[in-house]
């Protein structure tokens, strides 16, 4: 059986021009700063967001955690959305690696009100950590691929930047943001003293992420790169798709977040599952399995059966995320699917 894979963006092939591209990269040893090819990804993505330089890492993960080591200090508080990847799904390492004690709130769809952060962040006493960073997800995984918008972002950054935080933005879907709210990608970063965005997800190169900050953050990233064991050496072969990725693949995300949309519209009234539409802003949809004796681990084994892979964010949360190499057929395919199930 062929299947139809929902379960993640990260699945996406590189494409034939990403394959050519990668043959003929010039390549150097990065290590040494002599990769052409990466440095040509590393100044396109600088430039892209408007700020001075960027950094080629081998993930996302690697991209937040460096970042979390570049704003703050061992024993520092961190302040991230309760069902932020960086906190839920990178093995912990804001506290493994950058000895960061984690201070969680609930967003409404992902979005954080600016109030309960100030309300949150540390008062000078001996007995506090300091709260040097906020990390903000863009778009939020979790809560269903939404997106931040710029209006309230701005604001909540300017309130936690005068309290002397530095603000992340985890934007491993960052491009899907920006294409489904219009929002230029500087604007975003203008909110931000780092941003990471991953080329592996919907832009489909094959490995990669980008960390942009400020130059004097980037070289320091540079070295907490080395330390996390992420120097690489003739990464122009990676970073050659990733310059594909980033030149062509960007505008095409709105035909995954159609096709995301008409999945969660066909589906949203089934009387098994509960399923907010407005979570669906870009190409992730979302649901709760509520069908009495199923959870997400049942319902996603029987979308299999009918050639339909899925994944689950929780014990009973299904997600299926639409990307270049899933079409209008596999949506038909997974609707009748989950019709069949729920
Ligand atoms: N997300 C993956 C899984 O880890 C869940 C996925 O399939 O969605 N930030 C966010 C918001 C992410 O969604 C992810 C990956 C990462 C960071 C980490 O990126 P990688 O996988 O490149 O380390």
């Amino acid at each position: 059986m062929t299947f139809s894979d929902f379960r993640s963006d990260t699945v996406t092939k590189p494409t034939d021009a990403m394959r050519r591209a990668m043959a003929e990269a010039e390549v150097g040893d990065d290590v040494y700063a002599e990769d052409p090819t990466v440095r040509r990804l590393e100044e396109l993505a600088a430039e892209r967001l408007g700020m001075e330089a960027a950094l080629f890492v081998p993930s996302g993960t690697m991209g937040n955690q460096i970042a979390a080591l570049l704003h703050t200090r061992h024993g520092d508080e961190v302040i991230v959305e309760e069902n932020a990847h960086a906190f839920l799904w990178e093995t912990g390492g804001l506290a493994w690696l950058a000895g960061l004690q984690t201070r969680t709130i609930r967003g409404r769809r992902g979005v954080l009100d600016p109030a309960l952060v100030e309300d949150a962040i540390r008062t000078p006493d001996v007995h506090h950590p300091r709260t040097t960073l906020l990390l903000v997800e863009n778009t939020h995984n979790f809560a269903g691929g939404t997106i931040q918008p710029i209006g309230e972002l701005r604001r909540l950054s300017q309130a936690v930047r005068r309290q002397g935080l530095r603000v992340h933005i985890d934007g491993a879907r960052f491009w899907n943001a920006c294409v489904a709210s219009g929002t230029r990608a500087s604007e975003y970063a203008a909110c931000a003293d780092s941003v990471m965005f991953c080329l592996s997800k919907g832009l489909s190169a094959p490995v990669g992420s980008m960390l942009v900050s400020s130059r004097e953050r980037i070289d320091e990233a540079r070295r907490l790169r080395k330390v996390l064991g992420g120097g690489m050496r003739q990464a122009g072969i990676i970073a050659a798709a990733g310059i594909v990725a980033l030149q062509t693949m960007v505008d095409r995300l709105a035909e995954d977040h159609r096709r995301a949309r008409r999945l969660a519209e066909a589906i949203a009234d089934r009387p098994g599952l509960a399923l907010d539409l407005e979570t669906v802003q870009t190409n992730i949809v979302v649901f709760r399995v509520t069908k009495a004796g199923e959870d997400a681990a049942s319902v996603i084994a029987k979308l299999k059966a009918e050639g339909v892979l899925a994944s689950d964010n929780a014990r009973d949360i299904v997600r299926l995320v639409t990307h270049k190499d899933v079409g209008d057929a596999d949506v038909d395919r997974a609707i009748a699917a989950i019709r069949k199930v729920l």
